[in-house]
């Protein structure tokens, strides 16, 4: 589909043909466009752009990326095709592995979405086929299944799309859990270490560019950025940018200019 580049709506449009062209491939369940309808809706309310408390986050979630030992980046359906490359070069500025990790799995996809990386650059790419012989406790749905050299023992686990109970078993296994949800009301949300309320096609090429600022700070300057973020105020700073902003838009009738 040929999408004018004068169009209003041309990046939106552009992030909904790679999810459509990743189903076609294969690789993004119908489910998977479920989900992005919702984060779009969510996208609408913060004006779709990087608000100042999703970049606090960010900052924040790739100071803990520096800081651990061994960092992990989920991948799943819809972030292969919306981010493929982007999340390839994140994992190589914060030395993370890349791990395919799908609520519907089946080995057809594991290996395609693997592909996807690996044509956008990636070395190795866990958690396909019997690499994913761990399993995270207390989880029952296909995403209990995991790298031992990956999510398993990872310290620090980025997971973009993510559904609130794995979130929730892996805070139980002590790690810190990075989400990226555009939804600041899910249990990912409120259950992540450090929740990231932005678009991934937004916060992974600021995490990026992130990285690549703040490797050369010091790991006390890093720790420092870490720990001073609180996920509860920031949620709670997220919601009031949104519910001030319809506010402000209700008042001027701004409204009209979203129904495009
Ligand atoms: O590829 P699989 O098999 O692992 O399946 C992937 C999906 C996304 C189908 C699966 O993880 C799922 O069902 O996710 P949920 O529970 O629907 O949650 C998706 C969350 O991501 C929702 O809260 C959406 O608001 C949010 N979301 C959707 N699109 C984006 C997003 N957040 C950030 N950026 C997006 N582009």
């Amino acid at each position: 589909m040929r999408i004018p580049p004068s169009h209003p709506r041309r990046e939106s449009l552009l992030a909904r043909e790679r999810l459509v062209e990743g189903f076609r491939e294969g690789y993004v369940v119908p489910q998977g466009l479920i989900a992005h309808g919702r984060g779009e809706c969510f996208d609408y309310l913060l004006g779709e752009t990087t608000i100042p408390p999703a970049l606090e986050a960010e900052r924040a979630a790739v100071a803990a990326l520096l800081l651990a030992r061994h960092p992990v980046i989920s991948v799943n359906g819809n972030v292969a095709a919306l981010v493929p490359r982007e999340i390839v070069e994140l994992a190589r500025c914060v030395n993370a592995k890349l791990e395919v990790n799908l609520f519907y799995r089946t080995g057809e996809r594991e290996e395609a979405i693997a592909r996807v990386l690996v044509e956008h650059g990636a070395g190795e790419v866990l958690g396909v086929g019997s690499d994913a012989s761990c399993t995270i406790p207390e989880l029952f749905s296909e995403r209990r299944r995991v790298s031992c050299r990956g999510i398993y023992a990872a310290d620090v686990v980025l997971v973009p799309l993510e559904d609130g109970d794995r979130t929730e078993a892996l805070r139980k296994m002590g790690k810190t859990v990075i989400a990226i949800d555009l939804n600041p009301l899910s249990r990912t949300a409120r259950a992540a270490s450090i929740t990231i309320v932005d678009n991934v096609v937004r916060a992974v090429p600021s995490m990026v560019k992130l990285a690549r600022e703040l490797r050369g700070a010091s790991r006390d300057e890093l720790a420092r950025i870490a720990s001073s973020f609180d996920n509860e105020r920031n949620l709670k700073e997220v919601i009031a940018y949104i519910a001030s902003r319809l506010l402000e838009l209700a008042r001027r009738g701004g409204i009209l200019l979203y129904s495009a």
